[in-house]
C-alpha cells in the first residue's frame, strides 16, 4: 500500500526519506505547481544525519492528482492540517487511514470528526528535525513516535514498515495521555521561554511561575480524566528543562524566525478546555494573554 505524505517540511521530510530508502512505496503531496517544479529542480529531498547528507528522489504529486489515497500521513503544522486534508479529501478511499503528526491538541479532533469514515491515528513525536533549505532536512534529535487510535486499540497492521525504515515507534493504548502530557510540558516551558527570551535552561530562575503553571495544568489534566498525564508533572518539566537546557523551545524558534506559532493548539487549547470543564486556571489565562499580546506586537498571528 502506498503512503501519501502531505507536507514536505521538517517532520514530513524526515518520515518520507526514511520510508523511501527502505523501499516503502510513497508519494509526497506538494501544495502548488510552483513548489512541485522547485522540488523537481532540487532533485528530491535531502536528509542530513550525523553530518552526512543524502538526496532521495521521492516521487511527488499535487493535491488534485486523480488517484485514490489509502494511507495519508499529515505532516503540516496544526493550524494548516484540517485545510490540507480537505484539499485531498475527495481522493480518500473507503476506510482510508489518516496519520496525524501534529503537536498539541485540537487539530486531530477536528479532522477525526470531519472525516469519520477514515481511521485517524494520532502520533506524538519527540523526534527533532529542521529544514536547512527548502527540500533539505536535518535530523537533529533522537526521540520516539507514540502512535495510537483513541477509538480502536488494535495496533495498525503496518508497524513493521516503520521498523524496516528505522523510524522509532511504539503503539500505545492511551495516545491521549501521551498527547496531553506533551501538551502540558509544552505549556509550562514554551510560552515562558518566549516571554523571557531565554533558552530552556534559564527557566528554573522562574521557579514560582513554573510551579503554579504545573499546578493548574495538573488540575486541568485530572478534570479531563488524564490523571496519569498529571503524575509528577512538575518533576518531569524540570527534567525536560535540564535535558534541553541549551535549546531554545520550538515556539521561541518560531517567533525568532517570524513564523506563526502553534499557540492555539497548545496553551490556547489548554485554556479552552479548562473553561469547558469549569477549571480555574488564572496563571495559564494570564500567560496566554501575555503571549498573544507579545505575538501581535511582532506582527505574528495570535491564534
Ligand atoms: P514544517 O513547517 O517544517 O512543515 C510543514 C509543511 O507542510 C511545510 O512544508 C508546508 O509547506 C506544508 N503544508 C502546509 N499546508 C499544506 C498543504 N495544504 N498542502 C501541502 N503541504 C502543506 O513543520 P514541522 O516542523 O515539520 O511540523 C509539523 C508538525 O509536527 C507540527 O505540528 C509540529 O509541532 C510537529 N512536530 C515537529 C517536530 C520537529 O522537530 N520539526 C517535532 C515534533 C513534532
Ligand atoms: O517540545 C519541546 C519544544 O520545544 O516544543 C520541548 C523542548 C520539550 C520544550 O517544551
Amino acid at each position: 500500500m502506498t503512503w501519501h505524505v502531505l507536507g514536505a517540511g521538517s517532520l514530513g521530510g524526515l518520515w518520507a526519506t526514511r520510508l523511501f530508502r527502505a523501499g516503502v512505496p510513497l508519494r509526497l503531496i506538494l501544495r502548488s505547481p510552483q513548489r512541485l517544479e522547485d522540488y523537481h529542480n532540487a532533485g528530491g529531498l535531502a536528509l542530513s544525519e550525523t553530518g552526512k547528507s543524502c538526496r532521495y528522489p521521492v516521487p511527488a504529486e499535487l493535491p488534485d492528482t486523480n488517484t485514490p489515497i489509502e494511507r495519508l500521513l499529515v505532516a503540516c503544522k496544526a493550524y494548516d492540517a484540517e485545510a490540507a486534508v480537505a484539499e485531498v479529501a475527495s481522493r480518500l478511499a473507503a476506510g482510508a487511514e489518516i496519520l496525524l503528526l501534529q503537536n498539541g491538541l485540537g487539530s486531530q479532533q477536528a479532522i477525526a470528526e470531519r472525516w469519520p469514515d477514515s481511521r485517524c491515528i494520532f502520533i506524538s513525536s519527540t523526534e527533532g528535525a529542521y529544514r536547512q533549505d527548502d527540500f533539505g532536512i536535518v535530523h537533529a534529535g533522537q526521540g520516539q513516535n507514540w502512535l495510537g487510535d483513541p477509538l480502536n486499540l488494535e495496533p495498525a497492521p503496518w508497524l513493521a514498515e516503520l521498523e524496516q525504515a528505522g523510524i522509532p515507534h511504539a503503539w500505545t493504548d492511551d495516545i491521549m495521555s501521551k498527547l496531553w502530557r506533551k501538551l502540558a510540558i509544552n505549556c509550562a516551558i514554551n510560552p515562558l521561554s518566549v516571554l523571557h527570551d531565554c533558552r530552556n535552561g534559564a527557566l528554573p530562575a522562574h521557579r514560582e511561575q513554573l510551579s503554579s503553571l504545573c499546578d493548574e495544568l495538573g488540575d486541568l489534566l485530572r478534570a479531563c480524566q488524564q490523571a496519569d498525564a498529571a503524575f509528577d508533572l512538575e518533576d518531569e518539566v524540570l527534567k525536560v528543562i535540564e535535558a534541553t537546557a541549551n535549546n531554545y523551545s520550538s515556539m521561541h524558534q518560531d517567533v525568532r524566525n517570524g513564523r506563526r506559532t502553534e499557540v492555539s493548539f497548545l496553551i490556547g487549547q489548554a485554556c479552552r478546555v479548562a473553561q469547558q470543564h469549569g477549571v480555574v486556571t488564572p496563571r495559564l489565562a494570564t500567560l496566554l494573554e501575555q503571549l498573544q499580546a507579545f505575538l501581535e506586537l511582532r506582527g505574528l498571528p495570535a491564534d
